[in-house]
C-alpha cells in the first residue's frame, strides 16, 4: 500500500483507524439501555449493514429535552439480487417481527428493513445470517452489494454474470471477525493485527460499487458504477469482460466541485480475470483515493484528476494478467425482465413490478401477501432487480400463469397493463427514514406519476417507454441523472428537474428547470412532452428527443469510448 499523509485524514478515517477493525464500542452499546449509538460508532455500524435513523415525521412536536424517535435501517447484500424461496420467506417474516411491516427492494438489488429498534438489531441480523444471507458490507467504505443482470438464463454470458458477481463479493468481503463477534456471538479474536489483509485498518476511502452487465442488456445501469464489467460472448462461448471505471452519481447542491460522472472504458480482460480486475481497481482506490475530504473520496474524482491513461498505467503495473483493448460494441440494449419470460430448460420467470421497491400491503394492492403466497406456493427462485422489482424464476408455465392470477387477486397490476410512466419509475426512500432527505420522494412519486400518466395518455404516448425518477436529495440513490426525466429534491416541496438521459442509461441528463414546486412539475415539462409526442421519430425516447433538439443526438457513448458522450457531466448544473 502507498504511504499516506495521516495528518490530512478526515474524522471518519480516524474513527476507522481506531476501531479495532470495526469493533468500536458497538457491543457495549448493544448491551446497554441506550436507545441509540454514540457518534463514532455510527460510521462503523454502516460496515455491519445498518444506519441509525430517526422517525423524521416525529421530529417536530417533540417536547423540550425529549429525545428523537431512534430506529434503524438494516440492509441485506445479495450479489446479483439472488435469493431462494426459503430465504425470501425468512426475510418476509422478519418484516413483521422486527421492522415496520415492509420489505424494501433497493436500486442495487439488495433488501432493506426500516424501523428496527436498537434492541432488535441483534436478533434481526442473526436471523438474516441464519437464512444464509448477510448484512456485512452492505454499507460502509468497502465493496458494496455487487450487481448483476437478474435474468435467470443459463447461457454462458448470464451464468458468467452471476458467477462474477458472487466471486467479486466473496473476494472483497471484509475479513474482520468483528461482525461475527458482535452479532453472531462468534469467538473473540485474540489479535486483530493481521485481520484485514486487503483493506487494512482504514478500509477504502469511501463506498465502492461494482456491477456486471451483458453486451445484450444494461439493466444494471453499468455506467453509474465505480467499476462496471460487461460480459461479451463469441457465439456460445464467453469471450471477455470489458471493464469500465469511474462512474458515480452523488452530488451536493451548491457545491460545483461535486459531480455525477459516467464510467469510462479501461480495457478488456479474460473471463477468469474479472474478479482480479475489480480487486486491482479497488486497490488503486484504496491507496490513492482522497482520504481528507469525503465529498471527493469516490473513485470518479481520482480518475477525473489523473485521467484514464494514468489510471490504466497504474492498473497494468499491478496486474499479473493482460489488460487488452476494449471490445467495441454498439449501444447497450435494456430490459426490465417483467412479466412472463421464457428462461432455461423450458422454465419461465414472472417479473413483478413493485412501486419504488416497497413490498407492503396497502388498502387495494397487497404486494407483501401476494408475494409471500406466490413464493410459498410455487417455490420459485427470487431475484431482485436494479429497478426495485422482483422476478420469480424457475417456474413451469402453468405455475407462472397461476402466479399472475394470484397477484391479480391481491390487486397487483400485471406489468403489461401498466403505463410506461409507472412501469419504469423509481424513487428513493427519502422521508421519513433517510437522514439526508431534504424533500419527499417515495411517498410523493405515486401522485406525480398519476399526473404524468394522465398527461402522456392524453398525448397518445401512454405506452412509450420513459424513465421517471425522483430523489429526496442530490445524492442520486434512484439514479436520477441517467433517466429521461428526473426530479431531485432541493427542499421541502421544491425540485430540480433533469431531462435527457434514457433507458440505456449511457448518457447524463441536463438540469432543465431549477427549483420547481411540487404542484408545477408537470407544467414545467409539459411543452417538451407535447413536442415529443408530436415530433418524435420511431423509437425515440424523451431523453433522445431532448438531445436531438439540443443538437446532441449523435454520437452516443460506446463501450470503447471511441465516440464522445453526448451530454458530458452535470457538474455545472448548479
Ligand atoms: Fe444511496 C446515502 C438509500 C443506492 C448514492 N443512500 C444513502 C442513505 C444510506 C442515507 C444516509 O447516508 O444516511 C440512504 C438510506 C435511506 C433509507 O432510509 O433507506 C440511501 N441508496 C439508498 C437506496 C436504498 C435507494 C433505493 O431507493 O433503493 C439504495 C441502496 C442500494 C443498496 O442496496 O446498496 C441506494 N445510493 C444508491 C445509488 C444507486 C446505485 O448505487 O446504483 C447511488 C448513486 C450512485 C453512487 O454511489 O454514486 C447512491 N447514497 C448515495 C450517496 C452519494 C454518494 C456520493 O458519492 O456522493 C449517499 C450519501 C453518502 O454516501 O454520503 C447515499
Ligand atoms: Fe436519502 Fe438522498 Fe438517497 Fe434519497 S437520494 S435515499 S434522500 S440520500
Amino acid at each position: 500500500m502507498a504511504t499516506r499523509d495521516k495528518t490530512a485524514e478526515s474524522a471518519v478515517e480516524i474513527v476507522k483507524r481506531s476501531s479495532r477493525q470495526l469493533r468500536g464500542t458497538i457491543e457495549e452499546t448493544i448491551g446497554s439501555d441506550a436507545t441509540h449509538f454514540a457518534t463514532g460508532d455510527l460510521q462503523l455500524l454502516k460496515f455491519h449493514g445498518t444506519y441509525q435513523q430517526d422517525d423524521r415525521d416525529r421530529r417536530r412536536g417533540r417536547s423540550e429535552g425529549e429525545e428523537k424517535a431512534y430506529w434503524f435501517m438494516l440492509r441485506v447484500a445479495l450479489p446479483a439480487g439472488l435469493a431462494t424461496a426459503a430465504q425470501y420467506l425468512a426475510f418476509d417474516d422478519l418484516a413483521d417481527r422486527y421492522a415496520n411491516g415492509t420489505l424494501r427492494i433497493t436500486t442495487r438489488q439488495g433488501l432493506q428493513y426500516h424501523g428496527v429498534l436498537k434492541g432488535d438489531l441483534k436478533p434481526t441480523i442473526a436471523a438474516i445470517n441464519h437464512a444464509l444471507a448477510t448484512t456485512l458490507s452492505a454499507c460502509g467504505d468497502v465493496q458494496r452489494n455487487v450487481m448483476g443482470c437478474p435474468a435467470a438464463l443459463d447461457d454462458p454470458a448470464h451464468a458468467a454474470v452471476r458467477d462474477a458477481a458472487r466471486a467479486i463479493a466473496e473476494e472483497l468481503r471484509p475479513a474482520s471477525r468483528a461482525y461475527h463477534e458482535i452479532w453472531l456471538d462468534g469467538e473473540r479474536q485474540i489479535s486483530t493485527e493481521e485481520e484485514e489483509p486487503f483493506y487494512g485498518e482504514t478500509y477504502l476511502p469511501r463506498k465502492f460499487k461494482t456491477a456486471v452487465a451483458l453486451a445484450s442488456d444494461n439493466c444494471v445501469d453499468i455506467y453509474s458504477h465505480d467499476v462496471g464489467l460487461v460480459a461479451i460472448t463469441d457465439g456460445p462461448a464467453l469471450r471477455a469482460f470489458n471493464v469500465l471505471v469511474g462512474g458515480g452519481l452523488g452530488m451536493t447542491h451548491g457545491k460545483g466541485d461535486t459531480m455525477a460522472r459516467l464510467a469510462e472504458p479501461l480495457g478488456s480482460v479474460a473471463p477468469e480475470d474479472a474478479a482480479g480486475a475489480v480487486k486491482i481497481v479497488a486497490a488503486i482506490f484504496r491507496d490513492h483515493g482522497n482520504r481528507a475530504d469525503r465529498r471527493h473520496a469516490r473513485l470518479k474524482y481520482l480518475i477525473h484528476e489523473w485521467g484514464i491513461e494514468r489510471f490504466r498505467e497504474e492498473f497494468r503495473a499491478r496486474a499479473l494478467f493482460p489488460l487488452n483493448p476494449s471490445i467495441d460494441l454498439p449501444s447497450l440494449p435494456w430490459h426490465d425482465h417483467l412479466g412472463l419470460t421464457p428462461e432455461r430448460g423450458g422454465r419461465w420467470s414472472y417479473g413483478v413490478y413493485v412501486p419504488s421497491g416497497r413490498v407492503a400491503d396497502g388498502e387495494h394492492q397487497r404486494y407483501r401477501t401476494a408475494l409471500r403466497e406466490a413464493v410459498s406456493r410455487y417455490n420459485p427462485g427470487v431475484v431482485f432487480t436494479a429497478q426495485q422489482n422482483v422476478l420469480l424464476t424457475g417456474l413451469t408455465k402453468p405455475d407462472a400463469v397461476k402466479v399472475e392470477r394470484l397477484l391479480a387477486a391481491h390487486g397487483v397490476t400485471p406489468p403489461h397493463a401498466l403505463a410506461a410512466a409507472r412501469r419504469f419509475s423509481m424513487a428513493c426512500p427519502a422521508l421519513p427514514t433517510c437522514g439526508l432527505a431534504v424533500a419527499e420522494s417515495e411517498r410523493l412519486l405515486p401522485a406525480v406519476v398519476d399526473q404524468f400518466e394522465e398527461a402522456l395518455t392524453r398525448l397518445g404516448v401512454r405506452d412509450v417507454p420513459i424513465t421517471i425518477r425522483m430523489t429526496g436529495c442530490p445524492n442520486g440513490c434512484a439514479r436520477p441523472y441517467t433517466a429521461d426525466l428526473a426530479f431531485v429534491g432541493r427542499s421541502l416541496g421544491l425540485y430540480h428537474v433533469y431531462v435527457g438521459g434514457g433507458l440505456a442509461a449511457d448518457r447524463l441528463a441536463d438540469l432543465y428547470r431549477a427549483d420547481v414546486r411540487t404542484d408545477a412539475l408537470l407544467e414545467a415539462v409539459y411543452p417538451l412532452l407535447e413536442r415529443w409526442a408530436n415530433e418524435r421519430t420511431i423509437g425515440e425516447g424523451l431523453g433522445d428527443f431532448y438531445q436531438r433538439l439540443r443538437g446532441r443526438a449523435e454520437p452516443r457513448l460506446t463501450l470503447t469510448g471511441k465516440e464522445e458522450p453526448t451530454a458530458g457531466s452535470v457538474e455545472k448544473a448548479e
